[in-house]
């Protein structure tokens, strides 16, 4: 094995990222050659089921923004998943409570072929990919993340999903001995989202296995998280277990609990605001609090791409 790292690495041990982009390409190259001798398998199995191992044959996408990823350390310590705790710092603190050894994901309802699937044959199965994406929380900041993954829809199709398949569900793994957080009612568990089909079917919308080219860290969402990176980050739903195609708009989480601040479909839309405060511009992680706010773009950027999904919705309605 090339690398091998505990759960919880020092800051000081963090690797920087011009470092990483040099050891990556050093490691493509390494595993290219271990590849060849004793089979591309082999890589995938036993050691990589650990956050932070590295995901092999991860390939450059073209949807890639060409912007700076946020520091890895930031993206790592700096997270919203209230199943590992409320504050920013809590799920890093817990993640390793988190087990994601062995993990299934069960997909069933509008399909034709519903099943269960193991996350190592998800990670062999689908080629993974390198997405540089924005991240926008409805909090008002953002970063920008190396996710790798894949495309949702290419495990949706697996699936064979019916005519009667309008929506697709997801959820967050329910265990409060693995999740501290849901020993209290601080949300109604499970974590619960929903996008409609021609949403969970573009091509932008992924199923992140990794980040900076290493299997996700538990706060992250292992070991298989939601990227929509057109929408807040309460979309992105963690450590998905269950997918159902639905025929009507499946609950989701935030919406449920203050439709009036979170809508179902959340786009990232500086022209709506959140009823407590202002979503024109954000704080990027990483520049400090006293850094310039950028304005924030409709569709967080990716209008080109996807706006056509919403054509003739009045989204200050549907928000
Ligand atoms: N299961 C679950 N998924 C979740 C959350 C959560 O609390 N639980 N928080 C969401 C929110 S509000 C954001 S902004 C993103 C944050 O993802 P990150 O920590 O990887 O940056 O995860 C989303 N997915
Ligand atoms: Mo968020």
């Amino acid at each position: 094995m090339l690398i091998k790292r505990p759960n919880d690495i020092p800051a000081s041990e963090i690797t920087p990222q011009s470092v990483y982009l040099r050891r990556r390409e050093l490691l493509r190259a390494a595993m290219a050659g271990v590849g060849a001798a004793v089979g591309g398998a082999a890589l995938l199995s036993a050691p990589a089921a650990r956050a932070g191992a590295p995901i092999a044959d991860v390939r450059p996408s073209r949807f890639s923004t060409d912007e700076t990823p946020t520091e890895r350390e930031l993206i790592t310590s700096y997270n919203n998943f209230y199943e590992l705790g409320t504050d920013k710092g809590d799920p890093k603190r817990n993640a390793a409570q988190l087990q994601t050894r062995p993990w299934q994901v069960v997909v069933e309802g509008a399909c034709e072929a519903p099943g269960v699937i193991g996350i190592e044959d998800i990670l062999r199965d689908f080629p993974q990919e390198e997405r540089i994406y924005r991240l926008r929380c409805v909090e008002a900041w953002a970063m920008v993340v190396p996710w790798v993954g894949f495309p949702l829809a290419a495990l949706l199709k697996r699936f064979k999903p019916t005519s009667q398949a309008k929506y697709v569900a997801f959820e967050t793994l329910y265990d409060p001995k693995m999740l501290p957080g849901q020993r209290r009612r601080v949300l109604d568990w499970p974590y619960r989202e929903g996008l409609r089909m021609d949403e969970a079917m573009h091509p932008l919308t992924m199923l992140a296995t990794g980040l900076y080219g290493e299997l996700l860290p538990s706060q992250n969402g292992a070991p298989l998280r939601l990227v929509v990176p057109w929408k807040y980050g309460f979309k992105s739903i963690k450590s998905i277990v269950r997918i159902t195609f639905t025929e009507d708009e499946p609950p989701a989480t935030w919406n449920r609990m203050q439709p009036n601040e979170y809508g179902f479909y959340a786009n990232v839309n500086p022209d709506v605001d959140h009823p407590r405060w202002s979503q024109k511009s954000h704080r990027m992680i990483g520049e400090g609090l006293f850094a310039r706010k950028r304005p924030t773009l409709k569709f967080n950027g990716y209008g080109e791409q996807v706006a056509a999904l919403y054509a003739g919705m009045d989204l200050a309605k549907f928000y």
